[in-house]
């Protein structure tokens, strides 16, 4: 079986994509192959030019083209938050397997949509799955297993700190993840999205009720030709997020951190221990139990590289550190073999309708003050 994939948007997460449905099968010598067959962008020229730099035969400024193509088995969009619905649904009624960019959908109403086409589509052994593509770290993988074996006890404190500094500068340039019309939200979606789903993955619960504020440091940032554009959504957000079950969760996200370029930090406090994770050292995890008597106790440093972990197995001999990218091709591995066996892979759209959920709510409390409910969609999220 070889599937061939059509990729919608051709920036770099494009790219990042793309190496990845390559690699995979290889990698992991899947019995399922895969062959990026055609690009689709907005522009006809800059398409063409990607695709060539690429190394993608074919491309198009029309995204129908691909779902009407019976040739293309996959499509993986990339493009803005805006336009992800409008693809996807389509797509997959079209009985074509979806993998869709984080954040799902600009707000519920769209992302609960979305989870209904993935449903419908389903039934026909159609995959669906979300792009949150830390939960293929395998240190983020031995995280959750601790959290629910009992390792750590019952979760007690959640911190979630994701921090980029790519608009620090005041005159950074204006781009459509700084319109809300386009994005949804700004750092809350595009860096919030995978903490959400990330503490969902780990700990399995979700969040019931969130209280947040969020703030626009830079108003205006000048376009290509130097026009300034309004910045529509937030630079930066913190929030807090509890459960039922007495867990408290605070989340911060930025862009504008002066130093931080992709910082994503994860601690979590049991009643029997810690864990911590930094994505700056991915193949790392810090993990405390108190059980060497007082003079010994402290965080332990797990190189996560051993064959055992998830993923590891496939690639080098343990210590041979893995990176950022690597996540992208255990994501293309898992939806090929979830296609293969016609059966739903984690993050599915019904995790990506939550996500949403918790987003809206934060921006409903940072807009009106007080703890929001995170409303129920009637799609249980399968984290
Ligand atoms: C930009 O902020 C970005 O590319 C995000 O959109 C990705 O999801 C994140 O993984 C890296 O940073």
């Amino acid at each position: 079986m070889r599937l061939r994939v059509g990729i919608v948007g051709h920036g770099f997460m494009a790219r990042a994509h793309t190496q990845a449905w390559r690699l995979a099968p290889q990698a992991f010598s899947l019995p399922v192959g895969a062959e990026v067959a055609a690009l689709a962008g907005r522009d006809r020229d800059r398409t063409k030019e990607a695709a060539a730099a690429l190394g993608i035969p074919a491309s198009t400024d029309d995204w129908r083209e691909l779902i009407a193509d019976s040739s293309i088995g996959v499509v993986d969009i990339c493009t803005p938050v805006d336009s992800h619905a409008e693809i996807a649904i389509p797509a997959l009624a079209n009985g074509k397997h979806v993998l869709c960019e984080k954040p799902m959908g600009l707000d519920l109403a769209a992302a609960e949509a979305m989870a209904r086409a993935a449903d419908d589509a389903a039934a026909r052994g159609v995959i669906a799955m979300v792009g949150f593509n830390y939960r293929r770290v395998p240190a983020l993988g031995l995280a959750r297993r601790l959290c629910r074996d009992g390792t750590i006890g019952h979760p007690r404190h959640v911190r979630a700190r994701y921090l980029q500094d790519w608009l620090a500068d005041a005159n950074a340039p204006w781009s459509w993840r700084l319109d809300a019309a386009q994005a949804g939200a700004g750092a809350l979606a595009d860096l919030g999205s995978h903490l959400i789903d990330l503490v969902h993955f780990v700990l399995g619960s979700p969040l019931e009720q969130v209280s947040g504020q969020a703030l626009t440091f830079v108003g205006e940032r000048p376009d290509a030709s130097g026009t300034l554009r309004p910045v529509t959504v937030d630079d930066a957000c913190t929030f807090a997020g509890r459960n039922g079950a007495g867990m408290l969760a605070t989340f911060e996200v930025s862009r504008l951190a002066h130093g931080r370029k992709n910082q994503l930090a994860l601690e979590i406090d049991g009643d029997r221990g810690s864990l911590a994770f930094d994505l700056e050292r991915l193949n790392e995890l810090m993990v405390h139990t108190p059980d060497h008597g007082d003079d010994l106790n402290g965080f332990r440093r797990i190189l996560v590289t051993e064959l055992a972990h998830p993923y590891l197995g496939a690639w080098w001999p343990p210590g041979h550190v893995l990176g950022w990218d690597h996540t992208f091709v255990h994501q293309a591995r898992d939806f090929l073999e979830a296609v293969r066996e016609r059966r739903p892979v984690h993050p599915t759209f019904a995790d990506g309708a939550y996500v949403q959920a918790v987003i809206d709510a934060v921006q409903v409390s940072a807009r009106e003050g007080g703890w929001r409910p995170v409303d129920e969609t009637d799609l249980p999220a399968a984290a």
